[in-house]
C-alpha cells in the first residue's frame, strides 16, 4: 500500500493512504540516503509503501519512493548530520520579517539557492506588514523589485488582517504541495491558520528579552486545505548550511549569473578575481545587485561547501 507522509516526530511517521486513511507507523529496516547522515530517513511528504502491523492498527514503512525533490539542511549542533525539511514538494513559500525577528539577506539568499538546485519555485512572503516603520516599507520595496526580477514573487501580508493578499496566497497554493519555511516567530503557523482557519495550528509568542520566536513548532506536519491543495508548516529554521553543492555549480544557481557565465573569457571562472569575468562586470554596473555578489562570495570562499560531506 502506498501512503504520503504528512507528519514525523522520530521514531513514529502519521502517513495518509491514497483512500485518505491515517495510520501511525513506524520504520522497519535501515534507510541510509547514500553518502550522507540523516537524522531523518523519512520526511513529509515522501511516499512510501507501507505494511500493516499484523492485528494492529498500526504499520511499517518498508519502502520510500524516490523523491522529486526536498529541502535538506545542515543540522546546527551535529555538523555532519542533516536534515530534510519536507520532500516532494511543487511550491515553497519563504516566510520572512524585517523585525521581530529580523530576516538577513544572506538567509534568504542561500534558501533560495537550495531551492534553485531543485527547481522549486519560491515564493518571498514578507509578514507583520501591519508592524513596519515607513523605513521598512521602502526596504520591502527595494527587495521585491530586486527578487521579483531574478523571478521570485514577493507578496507583503499582515497574517492578522485577512485580505486580498490573503486570498493571492490561497490561489497559488491550490492543487500543489506547498512549504511553508522560514525563522521561528515569523508567523508561518499564523498564516496558515489565516489561510484556512478551521486548521487551528498552535502559534506562539516572541521571546521578550531576544524578540525571537520560541520555536513553538517542533515538527513539520502536512495539512489539506479546504480550499484545494496541501500545506506543509515547518519548525523555524535558524540557519541553513548547503548541502549537496559543488563550488563550479554555485554560480548556475544564482539566476541573474547563469545567462553571463559563458561570457566569462574563463571557462572555469570563479567569478572572484579573474580578469573579463561578466559576473563582476555586471556586479559593477549595477546589473547584479552587491547584496547577492556578497552572499556569493561568501559561501565561495567559506567552508560552507566543503562541510557538507560526511567522511
Ligand atoms: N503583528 C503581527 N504579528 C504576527 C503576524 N503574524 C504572526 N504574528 C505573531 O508572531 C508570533 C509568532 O507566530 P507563529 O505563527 O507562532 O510563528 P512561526 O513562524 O510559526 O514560529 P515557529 O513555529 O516557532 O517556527 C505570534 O505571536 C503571532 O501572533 C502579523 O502579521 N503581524
Ligand atoms: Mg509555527
Ligand atoms: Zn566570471
Amino acid at each position: 500500500m502506498i501512503a504520503t507522509v504528512i507528519k514525523s516526530t522520530g521514531s513514529w511517521y502519521t502517513v495518509q493512504t491514497r483512500e485518505g486513511k491515517k495510520i501511525e507507523c513506524r520504520m522497519k529496516g535501515k534507510f541510509r540516503m547514500e553518502g550522507i547522515r540523516n537524522t531523518n530517513p523519512v520526511a513529509v511528504g515522501d511516499q512510501v509503501e507501507i505494511e500493516m502491523d499484523s492485528g494492529e492498527e498500526t504499520g511499517s514503512i518498508i519502502r520510500i519512493e524516490p523523491r522529486k525533490n526536498y529541502i535538506i539542511r545542515r543540522s546546527i549542533n551535529l555538523s555532519k548530520q542533516t536534515q530534510i525539511l519536507a520532500a516532494n514538494i511543487d511550491r515553497a513559500f519563504l516566510v520572512v520579517t524585517l523585525s521581530s525577528p529580523r530576516t538577513s539577506l544572506g538567509f534568504i539568499d542561500r534558501f533560495l539557492l537550495t531551492a534553485e538546485a531543485y527547481g522549486i519555485p519560491v515564493d518571498i512572503v514578507f509578514n507583520k506588514s501591519d508592524m513596519y516603520s515607513d523605513e521598512e516599507l521602502k526596504t520591502v520595496k527595494e527587495l521585491t523589485l530586486l527578487y521579483e526580477k531574478l523571478g521570485y514573487s514577493c507578496i507583503l501580508v499582515s497574517a492578522l488582517h485577512s485580505g486580498k493578499e490573503i486570498e493571492a496566497i490561497r490561489e497559488r497554493m491550490s492543487g500543489k504541495v506547498n512549504l511553508f519555511a522560514g525563522h521561528s516567530g515569523v508567523g508561518k503557523s499564523t498564516l496558515i491558520n489565516a489561510l484556512d482557519p478551521g486548521l487551528k495550528l498552535r502559534t506562539g509568542e516572541l521571546s521578550e528579552a531576544h524578540d525571537k520566536g520560541m520555536h513553538t513548532t517542533t515538527f513539520a506536519e502536512m495539512f489539506e486545505l479546504s480550499t484545494g491543495g496541501y500545506i506543509v508548516d515547518t519548525p523555524g529554521i535558524k540557519e541553513l548550511g548547503l548541502v549537496h553543492m559543488e563550488r563550479q555549480e554555485l554560480s548556475h544557481y544564482f539566476p541573474e549569473m547563469r545567462n553571463l557565465l559563458n561570457q566569462c573569457r574563463f571557462n572555469n571562472c570563479k567569478h572572484v578575481n579573474e580578469p573579463n569575468c561578466a559576473v563582476i562586470l555586471a556586479v559593477k554596473n549595477g546589473e547584479i545587485a552587491l547584496s547577492r555578489y556578497t552572499c556569493y562570495l561568501g559561501i565561495i570562499s567559506g567552508e560552507e561547501l566543503e562541510k557538507n560531506y560526511d567522511d
